[in-house]
Protein backbone atom coordinates (compact mmCIF):
# COMPACT_ATOMS: atom_id res chain seq x y z
CA UNK A 1 0.00 0.00 0.00
CA UNK A 2 1.51 3.65 -0.54
CA UNK A 3 2.22 5.64 2.16
CA UNK A 4 0.16 8.57 2.92
CA UNK A 5 1.65 11.98 1.47
CA UNK A 6 2.87 15.34 3.41
CA UNK A 7 4.00 18.50 3.09
CA UNK A 8 5.74 19.83 5.15
CA UNK A 9 5.47 23.48 5.04
CA UNK A 10 8.57 24.96 6.89
CA UNK A 11 11.99 23.44 7.96
CA UNK A 12 11.71 21.34 11.12
CA UNK A 13 14.92 19.16 12.84
CA UNK A 14 16.46 16.42 10.28
CA UNK A 15 15.15 13.70 13.20
CA UNK A 16 11.76 14.51 12.85
CA UNK A 17 11.61 15.01 9.09
CA UNK A 18 13.84 11.10 9.10
CA UNK A 19 10.76 10.15 11.41
CA UNK A 20 8.45 11.24 9.41
CA UNK A 21 9.98 9.51 6.45
CA UNK A 22 9.97 6.03 7.54
CA UNK A 23 5.86 6.66 7.69
CA UNK A 24 5.03 8.97 4.59
CA UNK A 25 6.23 10.30 1.72
CA UNK A 26 6.94 13.48 2.32
CA UNK A 27 7.44 16.91 0.47
CA UNK A 28 9.32 19.48 2.35
CA UNK A 29 11.09 22.58 2.72
CA UNK A 30 14.84 22.20 3.44
CA UNK A 31 15.10 25.92 1.71
CA UNK A 32 12.56 27.24 4.42
CA UNK A 33 11.30 29.26 1.77
CA UNK A 34 8.37 31.44 2.88
CA UNK A 35 5.33 30.20 0.66
CA UNK A 36 2.70 32.53 -0.65
CA UNK A 37 -0.72 30.93 0.19
CA UNK A 38 -1.43 30.23 -2.86
CA UNK A 39 1.62 28.57 -3.22
CA UNK A 40 0.66 26.05 -0.43
CA UNK A 41 -2.26 25.62 -1.95
CA UNK A 42 -0.62 24.04 -5.26
CA UNK A 43 1.17 22.06 -2.92
CA UNK A 44 -1.38 20.73 -1.12
CA UNK A 45 -3.39 19.93 -3.94
CA UNK A 46 -2.12 16.00 -3.81
CA UNK A 47 -1.29 15.64 -0.26
CA UNK A 48 -3.08 13.93 1.96
CA UNK A 49 -1.57 15.99 5.60
CA UNK A 50 0.15 18.90 6.46
CA UNK A 51 2.66 19.64 9.19
CA UNK A 52 2.42 23.17 9.63
CA UNK A 53 3.77 26.67 11.66
CA UNK A 54 1.68 29.25 12.62
CA UNK A 55 3.31 31.08 9.20
CA UNK A 56 0.44 29.64 7.18
CA UNK A 57 -3.11 29.93 7.28
CA UNK A 58 -5.67 27.16 6.75
CA UNK A 59 -8.54 28.41 5.19
CA UNK A 60 -11.15 27.41 3.27
CA UNK A 61 -9.35 28.64 0.00
CA UNK A 62 -6.25 26.18 0.88
CA UNK A 63 -9.12 23.61 2.01
CA UNK A 64 -10.72 24.14 -1.68
CA UNK A 65 -7.73 23.25 -3.58
CA UNK A 66 -6.51 20.36 -1.67
CA UNK A 67 -9.22 17.74 -1.97
CA UNK A 68 -7.47 14.49 -0.57
CA UNK A 69 -6.32 16.46 2.77
CA UNK A 70 -7.60 14.67 6.15
CA UNK A 71 -5.30 16.11 8.61
CA UNK A 72 -2.66 19.28 9.50
CA UNK A 73 -1.07 19.14 12.15
CA UNK A 74 0.27 22.42 13.39
CA UNK A 75 3.85 22.42 15.52
CA UNK A 76 1.85 25.45 18.09
CA UNK A 77 -0.35 25.16 20.71
CA UNK A 78 -2.08 28.08 19.35
CA UNK A 79 -4.19 27.68 15.89
CA UNK A 80 -5.61 30.59 15.15
CA UNK A 81 -3.58 30.01 11.50
CA UNK A 82 -6.53 27.14 11.47
CA UNK A 83 -10.09 28.27 10.07
CA UNK A 84 -11.36 25.61 12.38
CA UNK A 85 -15.48 26.01 10.94
CA UNK A 86 -14.23 25.54 7.68
CA UNK A 87 -12.00 22.85 8.32
CA UNK A 88 -14.37 20.56 10.64
CA UNK A 89 -16.76 21.15 7.79
CA UNK A 90 -14.52 20.10 4.73
CA UNK A 91 -13.50 16.76 7.05
CA UNK A 92 -9.89 17.95 7.99
CA UNK A 93 -8.82 17.17 11.44
CA UNK A 94 -6.61 19.93 13.02
CA UNK A 95 -4.28 19.40 15.82
CA UNK A 96 -1.84 21.36 17.87
CA UNK A 97 1.22 20.97 20.66
CA UNK A 98 -0.25 21.44 23.70
CA UNK A 99 1.73 20.76 27.54
CA UNK A 100 5.07 20.44 25.85
CA UNK A 101 5.57 24.05 25.86
CA UNK A 102 3.87 24.91 28.57
CA UNK A 103 6.68 25.37 31.53
CA UNK A 104 8.86 26.85 28.44
CA UNK A 105 6.77 29.56 27.61
CA UNK A 106 5.60 29.93 31.27
CA UNK A 107 9.75 30.58 32.11
CA UNK A 108 10.17 33.13 28.97
CA UNK A 109 6.80 35.08 30.20
CA UNK A 110 8.57 35.74 33.31
CA UNK A 111 11.52 36.18 32.14
CA UNK A 112 10.37 39.33 29.57
CA UNK A 113 8.32 40.96 32.59
CA UNK A 114 11.99 41.25 34.81
CA UNK A 115 13.83 42.44 31.51
CA UNK A 116 10.61 44.76 31.07
CA UNK A 117 10.07 45.87 34.69
CA UNK A 118 13.82 45.92 35.51
CA UNK A 119 14.68 48.13 31.81
CA UNK A 120 17.48 45.48 31.11
CA UNK A 121 17.27 45.72 27.33
CA UNK A 122 17.42 49.84 27.40
CA UNK A 123 19.72 49.88 30.08
CA UNK A 124 22.29 47.31 27.91
CA UNK A 125 21.38 49.67 24.67
CA UNK A 126 22.78 52.50 26.58
CA UNK A 127 25.83 50.86 28.06
CA UNK A 128 26.76 49.20 24.34
CA UNK A 129 26.48 53.12 23.05
CA UNK A 130 29.18 54.22 25.69
CA UNK A 131 27.07 56.13 27.25
CA UNK A 132 27.81 54.96 30.84
CA UNK A 133 30.48 57.32 32.33
CA UNK A 134 28.92 57.50 36.00
CA UNK A 135 26.32 56.15 38.43
CA UNK A 136 23.66 57.89 38.98
CA UNK A 137 20.90 57.21 41.82
CA UNK A 138 18.04 56.90 39.65
CA UNK A 139 19.96 55.32 36.55
CA UNK A 140 17.46 53.06 35.13
CA UNK A 141 15.42 52.40 38.12
CA UNK A 142 12.22 50.38 37.09
CA UNK A 143 9.39 48.74 39.29
CA UNK A 144 9.73 46.06 41.61
CA UNK A 145 8.72 42.43 41.05
CA UNK A 146 9.02 40.66 44.10
CA UNK A 147 5.86 41.01 46.36
CA UNK A 148 3.82 43.38 43.57
CA UNK A 149 0.53 42.60 41.78
CA UNK A 150 1.00 40.35 39.37
CA UNK A 151 -1.88 40.07 36.58
CA UNK A 152 -2.91 37.31 33.93
CA UNK A 153 -5.26 37.66 31.57
CA UNK A 154 -5.78 34.43 30.31
CA UNK A 155 -5.75 31.64 33.02
CA UNK A 156 -4.88 28.30 30.95
CA UNK A 157 -1.71 25.83 31.54
CA UNK A 158 0.77 28.79 30.64
CA UNK A 159 -1.12 31.18 32.54
CA UNK A 160 -1.05 29.05 35.31
CA UNK A 161 2.37 28.39 35.05
CA UNK A 162 3.53 32.28 35.29
CA UNK A 163 1.51 32.40 38.05
CA UNK A 164 3.08 29.40 40.14
CA UNK A 165 6.62 31.36 39.57
CA UNK A 166 5.35 35.06 40.41
CA UNK A 167 3.27 33.45 43.76
CA UNK A 168 5.81 30.67 44.39
CA UNK A 169 8.95 32.47 43.45
CA UNK A 170 8.24 35.91 43.95
CA UNK A 171 6.17 36.15 46.56
CA UNK A 172 3.87 38.11 44.35
CA UNK A 173 -0.16 39.20 45.00
CA UNK A 174 -1.63 37.30 41.71
CA UNK A 175 -5.03 37.99 40.15
CA UNK A 176 -6.57 36.91 36.73
CA UNK A 177 -9.16 37.20 34.57
CA UNK A 178 -10.74 34.35 32.62
CA UNK A 179 -13.62 33.41 30.28
CA UNK A 180 -14.38 30.62 33.27
CA UNK A 181 -13.05 30.82 36.71
CA UNK A 182 -10.19 27.92 37.59
CA UNK A 183 -11.57 25.37 40.39
CA UNK A 184 -10.98 26.17 44.04
CA UNK A 185 -7.97 23.50 44.04
CA UNK A 186 -6.33 25.24 41.46
CA UNK A 187 -6.80 28.42 42.52
CA UNK A 188 -4.97 27.76 45.43
CA UNK A 189 -2.20 25.34 44.22
CA UNK A 190 -1.48 28.67 42.00
CA UNK A 191 -2.35 31.21 44.77
CA UNK A 192 -4.22 33.07 42.62
CA UNK A 193 -8.03 35.69 42.43
CA UNK A 194 -10.25 35.93 39.85
CA UNK A 195 -11.40 39.54 39.47
CA UNK A 196 -13.23 41.30 36.84
CA UNK A 197 -11.26 42.48 33.89
CA UNK A 198 -11.48 46.44 34.77
CA UNK A 199 -10.30 45.20 38.69
CA UNK A 200 -7.01 42.94 36.57
CA UNK A 201 -5.99 46.56 34.54
CA UNK A 202 -6.65 48.61 37.45
CA UNK A 203 -5.02 46.50 40.14
CA UNK A 204 -2.40 44.43 38.21
CA UNK A 205 1.14 46.24 38.84
CA UNK A 206 3.07 44.05 35.59
CA UNK A 207 -0.11 42.35 33.69
CA UNK A 208 0.99 39.47 31.91
CA UNK A 209 -1.56 38.48 28.32
CA UNK A 210 -1.30 34.83 27.80
CA UNK A 211 -4.94 33.99 26.18
CA UNK A 212 -5.81 32.86 22.89
CA UNK A 213 -6.12 34.62 19.79
CA UNK A 214 -10.20 34.91 18.07
CA UNK A 215 -12.29 37.46 17.27
CA UNK A 216 -13.72 37.74 20.72
CA UNK A 217 -10.03 38.80 22.05
CA UNK A 218 -8.70 41.05 19.23
CA UNK A 219 -7.69 44.11 20.43
CA UNK A 220 -8.82 43.09 23.90
CA UNK A 221 -6.07 45.79 25.08
CA UNK A 222 -6.51 48.65 22.88
CA UNK A 223 -6.43 52.68 24.53
CA UNK A 224 -9.89 51.92 26.35
CA UNK A 225 -8.25 49.63 28.85
CA UNK A 226 -4.24 50.92 28.70
CA UNK A 227 -6.13 53.97 30.19
CA UNK A 228 -7.35 52.13 33.25
CA UNK A 229 -3.80 50.46 34.00
CA UNK A 230 -1.69 52.17 36.15
CA UNK A 231 1.16 54.37 34.81
CA UNK A 232 3.49 52.31 36.77
CA UNK A 233 2.28 48.83 35.52
CA UNK A 234 4.14 47.07 32.67
CA UNK A 235 2.25 45.14 30.06
CA UNK A 236 3.65 41.86 28.79
CA UNK A 237 2.27 40.02 25.57
CA UNK A 238 3.16 35.94 25.13
CA UNK A 239 0.20 35.51 23.57
CA UNK A 240 -0.32 36.54 19.89
CA UNK A 241 -0.29 39.74 17.91
CA UNK A 242 -3.66 41.52 17.53
CA UNK A 243 -5.01 40.79 21.48
CA UNK A 244 -2.97 44.50 21.50
CA UNK A 245 -3.80 47.42 19.84
CA UNK A 246 -0.15 48.16 18.84
CA UNK A 247 -0.78 51.35 17.30
CA UNK A 248 -2.16 52.32 21.03
CA UNK A 249 0.07 50.98 22.95
CA UNK A 250 2.99 52.57 21.04
CA UNK A 251 1.51 56.24 21.82
CA UNK A 252 0.83 55.30 25.27
CA UNK A 253 4.29 54.18 25.69
CA UNK A 254 5.64 57.26 23.96
CA UNK A 255 3.58 59.31 26.80
CA UNK A 256 4.17 57.57 29.36
CA UNK A 257 1.18 56.70 29.89
CA UNK A 258 2.05 53.05 30.96
CA UNK A 259 5.66 52.72 32.18
CA UNK A 260 6.96 49.73 29.87
CA UNK A 261 6.30 46.68 27.60
CA UNK A 262 7.46 43.59 26.56
CA UNK A 263 6.36 42.26 23.57
CA UNK A 264 7.05 38.79 21.93
CA UNK A 265 4.20 38.94 19.59
CA UNK A 266 3.02 41.69 16.93
CA UNK A 267 -0.09 42.09 14.81
CA UNK A 268 1.33 41.20 11.41
CA UNK A 269 4.41 39.84 12.49
CA UNK A 270 7.76 39.90 11.19
CA UNK A 271 6.73 43.28 10.42
CA UNK A 272 6.54 45.34 13.94
CA UNK A 273 3.99 48.38 14.23
CA UNK A 274 7.26 51.58 13.86
CA UNK A 275 6.01 53.23 16.71
CA UNK A 276 7.54 50.41 18.73
CA UNK A 277 10.19 50.72 17.32
CA UNK A 278 10.87 53.90 18.25
CA UNK A 279 10.14 53.98 21.97
CA UNK A 280 12.98 52.93 24.54
CA UNK A 281 10.28 51.37 27.04
CA UNK A 282 9.74 48.40 25.26
CA UNK A 283 11.54 45.36 25.21
CA UNK A 284 10.82 43.29 21.80
CA UNK A 285 11.53 40.25 21.02
CA UNK A 286 10.78 37.87 17.74
CA UNK A 287 8.24 35.28 18.74
CA UNK A 288 10.79 33.24 20.87
CA UNK A 289 8.67 31.88 24.13
CA UNK A 290 8.38 28.57 23.28
CA UNK A 291 12.19 28.59 21.97
CA UNK A 292 14.65 26.38 23.63
CA UNK A 293 16.18 23.16 21.36
CA UNK A 294 14.17 20.84 23.81
CA UNK A 295 11.22 22.00 23.61
CA UNK A 296 11.05 22.91 20.26
CA UNK A 297 11.83 19.36 19.28
CA UNK A 298 9.16 18.07 21.59
CA UNK A 299 6.61 20.45 19.64
CA UNK A 300 7.82 19.07 16.33
CA UNK A 301 8.24 15.33 17.79
CA UNK A 302 4.52 15.97 18.53
CA UNK A 303 3.53 17.59 15.76
CA UNK A 304 4.81 14.05 13.62
CA UNK A 305 3.53 11.96 16.33
CA UNK A 306 -0.39 13.36 15.58
CA UNK A 307 0.37 12.32 12.15
CA UNK A 308 1.31 8.60 12.82
CA UNK A 309 -1.35 8.60 15.01
CA UNK A 310 -3.92 9.87 12.80
CA UNK A 311 -3.14 7.56 9.76
CA UNK A 312 -1.88 4.05 11.46
CA UNK A 313 -3.96 3.94 15.04
CA UNK A 314 -7.45 6.60 13.55
CA UNK A 315 -6.88 9.20 15.92
CA UNK A 316 -4.44 11.76 16.82
CA UNK A 317 -3.27 12.34 20.23
CA UNK A 318 -3.85 16.73 20.34
CA UNK A 319 -6.60 17.26 18.37
CA UNK A 320 -8.52 20.72 17.89
CA UNK A 321 -11.55 19.61 16.35
CA UNK A 322 -13.98 16.98 15.52
CA UNK A 323 -13.92 16.78 11.65
CA UNK A 324 -17.49 16.40 10.26
CA UNK A 325 -17.70 12.86 7.98
CA UNK A 326 -17.14 14.03 4.39
C1 LIG B 1 5.28 28.66 18.06
C2 LIG B 1 3.50 29.62 19.55
O1 LIG B 1 6.63 28.47 18.07
O2 LIG B 1 2.87 27.44 20.16
C3 LIG B 1 2.50 28.57 19.86
O3 LIG B 1 1.30 28.87 19.82
O4 LIG B 1 3.18 30.76 19.48
C4 LIG B 1 4.93 29.28 19.38
O5 LIG B 1 5.29 28.42 20.41
C5 LIG B 1 4.91 29.44 16.84
O6 LIG B 1 3.56 29.70 16.76
C6 LIG B 1 5.35 28.69 15.58
O7 LIG B 1 4.42 27.80 15.09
Amino acid sequence: MSKPRILVTRNVFPEVIDRLAQHFELETNPQDDLWSQEELARRLADKDGAFTTGSHRIDQAVLAAAPLLKIVANMAVGYNNFDVEAMTAAGVQGTNTPDVLTETTADFGFALLMATARRMTESEHYLRAGQWTRWSYDMFAGGEVHGSTLGILGMGRIGQGIARRGAHGFGMNVIYHNRSRLSPELEQECKARYVGKDELLAQADHLVLVLPYSAASHHAIGAAEIARMKPTATLINIARGGIVDDAALAAALKDKRIAAAGLDVFEGEPSVYPGLLEVPNVVLTPHIASATVPTRLAMANLAADNLIAFFEKGAPLTPVNTPAKV
